[in-house]
């Protein structure tokens, strides 16, 4: 089953916003298979954005990343990855359709509430780096083995 990395960003935490984002992608129908609330270290932070190493603004992006603690999640399901990125919304405030999580909730490109994996390497990398192929769960999701 395909698995994506999404993290309620800095912003997203201080602004109470984590039971909205789980709440979004729990009734689209993924499936969490971990997740925890963690301050990122700068070198953790420098690999994880290592494809911006030569942006403009990379330094601000590190120091925003680690500026207070992250929640950090896996969560699967069939196109998972690119469907995220849709409920996501586009990077940029400015652009992000009303009803994506950006586009309802962000209004500058810095701060832009949640980070989500952008294709099958990206995901697979970036679970490595924050779950080290531990705290992963996997269970059943039938409502019939115990509503009844
Ligand atoms: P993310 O990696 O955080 O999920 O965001 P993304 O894929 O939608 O966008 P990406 O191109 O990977 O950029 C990573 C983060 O860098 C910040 N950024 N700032 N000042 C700027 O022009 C600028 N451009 C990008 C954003 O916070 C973006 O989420
Ligand atoms: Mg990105």
């Amino acid at each position: 089953m395909e698995k994506t990395f999404l993290m309620v960003k800095p912003d997203g935490v201080q602004r109470n916003l984590i039971g909205e984002i789980v709440s979004r992608f729990e009734k689209k129908g993924f499936q969490l298979v971990g997740a925890k609330l963690m301050q990122i270290p700068t070198e953790l932070a420098e690999e994880h954005y290592g494809e911006h190493k030569e942006r403009p603004f990379f330094g601000e992006l590190v120091d925003f990343i680690t500026s207070g603690p992250v929640f950090a999640m896996v969560w699967q399901g069939d196109n998972v990855i690119a469907t995220a990125r849709q409920m996501m919304g586009a990077t940029n405030p400015k652009d992000s359709a009303p009803g994506t999580i950006r586009g309802e909730y962000a209004a500058t490109v810095g701060k832009n509430i949640i980070h989500g994996s952008d294709s099958p390497e990206s995901a697979e990398r970036e679970i490595g780096l924050f779950f080290k192929g531990e705290g992963l769960v996997e269970y059943n999701k039938d409502a019939n083995n115990w509503v009844y």
